[in-house]
């Protein structure tokens, strides 16, 4: 049973190095509860985001971003 959680430990580092890409809950982000993020709701989790970031993860340009498109950011610096 040891075995197979340090496996998957080593797995779960081994993922978040090769891609980058954010575990962050999506309601975490979404402090309003309205079903998207905006620049200032994104902001508070990733402190270094610029507009222009927020914009390019805007993928359908709606000046929010859904789940989908929250997921396309990097893993926030820590
Ligand atoms: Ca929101
Ligand atoms: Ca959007």
């Amino acid at each position: 049973m040891k075995k197979i959680l340090i496996s998957v430990a080593a797995l779960a580092l081994a993922t978040s190095g090769a891609f980058a890409q954010n575990t962050v809950d999506f309601a975490t982000v979404d402090t309003d509860g309205n079903g998207t993020v905006s620049l200032a709701e994104a902001q508070a989790v990733w402190k270094d985001l610029t507009e222009d970031a927020f914009k390019a993860a805007d993928a359908d340009g709606s000046g929010e971003l859904s789940a989908e498109e929250l997921a396309t950011l990097p893993a926030p610096a820590q």
